[in-house]
């Protein structure tokens, strides 16, 4: 399962991943890789648009069934933010590396950072600068971040999350979408989500993790998510006009 329309193409990747016997892994990472090397989406990956210093910074994680994690935020350049919180996670003792620090440990272990200009994504950002006015809006029209979470033949859940952000964001602005339990959760004894759209809805309520402990408890995939976004709509009462959503799906 994964978000948005972009999404079909990243489960027609991960689909064919497990068929060929890849792992649950594998599936989510190459997945979601698809959606980021398409460099005419503008919310993933390079082609994403930029922030108020006009560039684009690019946050990412994946989880295993077993909880292992990894995760990267606020880095510039590279192709495939996703592999490298995968290796993050496979080959440090650490989940997570930001920004100059994860910049360098990625090109010490093999990633390449490349230069990519979009004109449209320039004229955007030239258009926004007349009036420098941040409006995080997330909605089907304008956003698509990338959340996956998938099950293999053995009942092995993993997901995967990857994004450019909010467009316009602050330099050095993180969202929900590298940070384990906001963006994405998966806990193989019970069920995996991912989320989209206003990350720090996300963060302060460590959304995935909610909608996971809730199907602990009991809850539908479908009433854990709805309950989540009630709790973030009763709780978030000076945030008007924010989207949010949830994919959840349980072992069963
Ligand atoms: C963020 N959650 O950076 C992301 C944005 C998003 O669909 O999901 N947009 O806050």
């Amino acid at each position: 399962l994964s978000t948005w329309i972009h999404g079909l193409a990243a489960n027609q990747k991960a689909w064919s991943v497990l068929e060929d016997n890849g792992s649950v892994l594998d599936a989510v990472e190459k997945g979601v890789a698809i959606v980021e090397s398409d460099f005419t989406n503008r919310s993933v990956g390079l082609g994403g648009l930029l922030d108020r210093d006009g560039k684009v910074t690019l946050d990412a994680c994946i989880q295993d069934h077993d909880g292992r994690a990894g995760a990267v935020a606020f880095i510039q350049r590279f192709e495939h933010p996703i592999s490298i919180a995968r290796a993050i996670m496979e080959r440090t003792p650490h989940v997570m590396l930001v920004g100059t620090g994860a910049e360098k440990w990625a090109l010490e272990n093999g990633f390449e950072q490349i230069d990519i200009t979009i004109p449209e994504v320039r004229v955007a950002y030239e258009e926004w600068l007349r009036t420098s006015e941040y409006k995080p809006i997330a909605n089907r029209e304008n956003h698509d971040t990338i959340g996956m979470i998938a099950m293999d033949a053995n009942g092995r859940l993993a997901g995967s999350c990857t994004t450019s952000g909010m467009a316009y964001k602050i330099h050095g602005r993180v969202g929900d979408s590298p940070i384990i339990g906001a963006g994405l959760f998966v806990d193989g004894d019970v069920g995996a989500a991912c989320a989209t759209g206003v990350g720090e809805l996300m963060i302060r309520t460590a959304g995935s993790h909610t909608v996971v402990e809730l199907m602990r408890q009991g809850f539908t995939p479908m009433d854990a998510c709805r309950e989540a976004v009630l709790r973030i709509l009763t709780k978030n009462t000076d945030q008007k006009d924010m989207q949010v959503g949830f994919l959840a799906l349980n072992k069963e």
